[in-house]
């Protein structure tokens, strides 16, 4: 104070905080939840939040919805709060949120819907009674299918699924066999066929026998298989049979095992085979020439045949007999012969190709006989070797003194004979008193 009158104050505040608080206070963690089965609601509990009280003991934590509460679809928010003794109150917040995790709950889920189309339908008209659903949730379910009911399906078998999807997208499926039963026309007196039936799907064929045609209803027609040509696949002959038919083959021909085509088995037609030839070899020769005329053939086929021949006319034939063959061939192999014997006779002799002189020889004195020799004969014949030679001497042999016819014959393969003839003399010497002189005996004779 600088004066009496001049006063002067301060004043200040002085304002005590209580910066610790007094109450802390921990929620639960959030909450999530499905719905309890069956419905949209769940029960829901937590553990008590957790208070620390700085001051002084607190009262009891309040949250504005208990736990084991039921709570609807979607988000809560519950609030939680303790005070103490000064009446601070701290709060907290925490959120339960409730999801539908649930399926909907399918009724009159078929498996198998089995129905049979009329004769001759391919399709059938087939009502069923079609599934629904319900959810926990008390919403609408929404539902789509791949084939509704009633609905018009081809003969066959068909798989219907079902989709139900609640709002919370939750699907449930329901799976159905639907079966058009085919109609069997065949089981029934509905299909008039002559020879059989083939059922097949929404319908049915009649199917003939072969060799038959199909008429307008189910009728069965035999097919002329020779109308073609008049002779359809035969070679010849054709006839019509019913369901079938028969090949036939003209005279000379044979049907072969397929039925269907004639083979030529008919040999060729010969004509002018000569008849048998006999001839004789003619001086100077070994063989003889023969001459015939040509033998000729015709064949069914009207094809010339093929001719053959083992010999010509105009051919040397030796002696003996030979065999003359001509075949004619077809076209298809058919052999025909004509064959006929030559005989060629040997009617010719050996002939004498050297035939000794006469032979004059003395025997010693006072011998009446002596060796006499000489190169025997030599023949030679046509028809070849000499089947003998005979004589009655021979060289080297004794002779008496006097004149001996020594005769050679010769005879061929075919007994022709050849002779040869010579002479031997024999010359006796006679000695009278130391003088010899030669005599000869019978020289009249010689
Ligand atoms: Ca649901
Ligand atoms: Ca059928
Ligand atoms: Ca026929
Ligand atoms: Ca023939």
């Amino acid at each position: 104070m600088d004066s009496p009158e001049n006063v002067a104050f301060c004043a200040f505040i002085v304002t005590v905080i209580d910066d610790n608080k007094p109450i802390t206070i921990d929620c639960p963690l959030d909450v999530s939840q499905s719905t309890d089965l069956g419905l949209p609601t769940a029960t829901v509990s937590w553990n008590t939040p957790n208070v620390t009280y700085n001051c002084d003991v607190g009262q009891q934590v309040v949250c504005d919805v208990p736990s084991n509460s039921t709570f609807q679809l979607g988000i809560t928010e519950v609030t939680c709060s303790a005070t103490d003794s000064s009446n601070n109150i701290m709060t907290c917040i925490f959120t339960v949120t409730v999801i539908d995790t649930e399926e909907p709950t399918i009724d009159n889920c078929l498996e198998h819907v089995t129905t049979s189309a009329g004769p001759k339908q391919n399709t059938s008209i087939v009502n069923w009674l079609e599934p629904s659903a319900v959810d926990n949730s008390g919403d609408s379910v929404r539902m789509v299918s791949t084939i509704r009911a009633p609905s018009r399906l081809k003969v066959g078998v068909h798989r219907a699924v079902y989709l139900f999807t609640d709002t919370s997208g939750n699907m449930a499926f329901c799976n159905l066999t639907i079966t058009i039963e085919d109609f069997d026309e065949c089981q029934t007196q509905f299909a008039a066929c002559d020879h059989s039936c083939l059922n097949e799907p929404g319908t049915y064929r009649c199917v003939c026998n072969s060799g038959y045609g199909s008429g307008d209803i189910g009728q069965c027609i035999d097919i002329d298989e020779c109308a073609a040509n008049g002779t359809g696949e035969c070679d010849q002959e054709c006839i019509n049979t019913d369901g079938s038919f028969l090949c036939q083959c003209s005279s000379g021909y044979t049907l072969t095992p397929d039925g269907l085509s004639c083979t030529d088995t008919e040999v060729p037609n010969i004509f002018g085979c000569p008849e048998n030839i006999t001839t004789s070899i003619e001086d100077g020769n070994t063989a003889a020439r023969v001459k015939w005329n040509l033998p000729s053939a015709t064949d069914n086929s009207q094809i010339p045949p093929t001719m053959n021949s083992t010999h010509n006319p105009g051919e040397y034939f030796t002696v003996g007999d030979s065999n003359v063959e001509y075949v004619f061939t077809d076209s298809s192999g058919n052999r025909a012969v004509c064959s006929f014997t030559i005989t060629v006779l040997d009617t010719l002799p050996p002939e004498i190709k050297y035939c000794p002189d006469n032979v004059t020889i003395f025997a010693d004195p006072g011998e009446n006989s002596t060796i006499v020799t000489w190169f025997p004969p030599l023949a030679t014949d046509n028809s070849g070797p000499l089947s003998s030679i005979t004589s009655t001497a021979r060289p080297r042999q004794f002779f008496q003194i006097g004149k001996t016819e020594v005769v050679y014959v010769f005879a061929d393969l075919f007994s022709n004979t050849a002779s040869c003839a010579f002479y031997v003399t024999v010359i006796g010497e006679f000695c009278f008193w130391a003088m010899c002189c030669k005599q000869i005996l019978s020289l009249s004779s010689i």
